[in-house]
């Protein structure tokens, strides 16, 4: 039993090591080497010394990866801005390492030590070289911890995740998307032109990325659409797609009809005013107060109207900004407000409409959304050379080193790492980088392309259809290694100073 203010100390044993706690209760045993604790400030003592920590990023385009303990954190460091866009700013640690949801840590021996929340609550995971500790700001759920081998603990991590808080139900199929091509220059004879070019590819889904909408917030179409949307839906339709259309219905602009008409329906500043909840399209932006009744009704007129139009899968983005901290009407954890949202939408959408979350903070959207971005944006080249302390900001490399490390989470959503690219032109991409984000695509299991079928040459084409039509069979080897059709994949030699092991470890 759980009595609150209390502390309980004690020894686990987890075979060949036994780790100390203070806990705010008892640890429940679950296997040989796997205990949850109830929620609430957790600490262990542990005896790896100086090694690799793995933290997790809080949403969609948060940094994930291993840093050794005696390296600086990874985290996005020099912007305020983009650390307030792109991880949970609120319980950044600019000196100590951390991460949201869950951390691990490596064994010398090869084991993972891994501790993983099972609820909401902002939890949060750090280490030092003696400890590793967990914490929320506002307890929910229990704590998993376990010790095992490196991707049994997350798979083992994911399975619990998927049992509490559910798992999506819908797979996308292959995708193309507007937005690495045109980005918010769309029109509805573009569509018409686009999908004409794509005729004979296998997609499943041709969606519509940002540049339909009057504004960021008023999600009526823009001049560009004169037609409207349901008859772009149709478009897509009669060419045999199914279709998908991106929407960002948690926040508004500024200068949107809905900022400026009610102001009161957004997350407000503690210090007075709407919150600013991220910055992008040149400026910052505010988020809906999900808990009001009447945004709880746009919510629902949005969804019914989207739907009307006939599109059935949706990128719902910078849904994180519905979950930072603010006055709303309602005093509920923030994590909470948002979850209750996406709820809602899923509600108001039905079952079989497929939602891909962007932007998501993912343990909060578990088993309301059926796929995922697991990193920050791709782009037609490799690094971004002018924000080299940024591992959110866009390009193929931040990526593939950000989605690479949420593989696991395929057992709760589809992982969506982001555009391959197939096209030559217009891309600073070398061959090597083009197949890696192909392989790392078929390796997390969604396949989605931007590349303007216009753009592409005969044998980019092919490759592209070849690729879109194979069904491989994926079998991971190591922590970045893969085995591709019988194919050896390598996606660690893009990971700095990761060297593999000599052998694997038995069990
Ligand atoms: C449309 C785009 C595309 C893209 C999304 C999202 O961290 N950031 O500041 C940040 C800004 C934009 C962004 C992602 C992150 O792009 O990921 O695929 O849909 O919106 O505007």
């Amino acid at each position: 039993m759980t009595v609150p203010g209390t502390r309980h100390t004690g020894l686990i044993d987890c075979g060949d090591i036994s780790l100390s706690f203070s806990a705010p209760g008892e640890p429940r045993r679950l296997g040989p080497a796997e205990f949850l604790f109830p929620a609430g400030a957790l600490r262990l003592a542990h005896p790896f010394g100086d090694t690799e920590f793995f933290r997790h990023g809080w949403n969609s385009w948060s940094p994930s990866g291993w840093r050794r303990l005696s390296q600086p954190p990874l985290r996005i460091g020099h912007s305020p801005q983009r650390l307030l866009t792109a991880d949970d700013a609120r319980n950044d640690t600019p000196l100590a390492h951390s991460g949201s949801a869950v951390g691990v840590l490596a064994a010398p021996n090869g084991r993972c030590l891994i501790l993983g929340a099972l609820g909401l609550g902002a939890p949060r995971v750090g280490a030092t070289d003696t400890t590793l500790w967990g914490r929320h700001e506002d307890p929910d759920g229990e704590w998993f911890l376990a010790y095992g081998d490196e991707r049994a603990v997350f798979d083992r991590y994911a399975a619990l995740v998927g049992d509490r808080l559910g798992r999506g139900q819908n797979r996308a199929g292959r995708v193309w998307s507007s937005w690495y091509s045109y980005y918010d220059a769309i029109d509805e004879a573009l569509v018409g032109q686009v999908v004409a070019g794509l005729d004979g590819l296998p997609f499943d889904v041709v969606q519509l990325d940002d540049g339909w909408e009057r504004a960021v917030g008023d999600w009526t179409p823009n001049a560009r659409f004169p037609s409207g949307m349901a008859a772009t839906a149709d478009t897509i339709r009669r060419a045999g797609f199914r279709p998908g259309l991106w929407l960002a219905p948690l926040i508004a602009l500024p200068a949107s009809d809905f900022v400026r008409q009610r102001p009161d329906l957004l997350i407000q500043d503690p210090d007075g005013g709407p919150l600013i909840a991220g910055y992008n399209w040149g400026g910052p932006y505010h988020a809906l107060d999900t808990t009001a009744a009447e945004v709880q009704d746009h919510l629902r007129a949005l969804c019914a109207t989207v739907r009307g139009w006939g599109f059935s899968y949706l990128k719902l983005d910078f849904m994180y900004a519905a979950a930072l901290e603010g006055r709303r009407r309602m005093e509920i954890h923030r994590e909470r407000a948002y979850r209750q949202a996406v709820a809602l939408i899923r509600q108001a959408v039905g079952p079989d409409t497929y939602l891909l979350g962007c932007g998501v903070p993912l343990l909060a959207s578990a088993g309301l959304i059926d796929g995922a971005r697991v990193g920050p944006d791709v782009a037609a080249f490799w690094t971004n050379a002018e924000r080299p302390d940024d591992p959110s900001g866009v390009g193929a490399r931040n990526a593939l080193l950000a989605s690479v490390h949420r593989a696991w989470w395929g057992g709760v959503f589809e992982t969506d790492p982001d555009a391959v690219y197939f096209r030559r032109s217009r891309s600073l991409l070398d061959a090597d980088q083009r197949q890696a984000l192909q392989d790392l695509a078929t390796v997390l299991g969604f396949k989605s392309t931007s590349d303007a079928p216009a753009w592409l040459a005969p044998a980019e084409r092919a490759e592209l259809r070849a690729w879109l039509e194979a069904r491989e069979t994926v079998r991971q080897t190591g922590r970045y290694s893969f085995e591709v059709d019988g194919r050896s994949v390598d996606l660690g030699r893009f990971v700095t100073g990761y060297r593999p092991p000599p052998s694997t470890v038995a069990n």
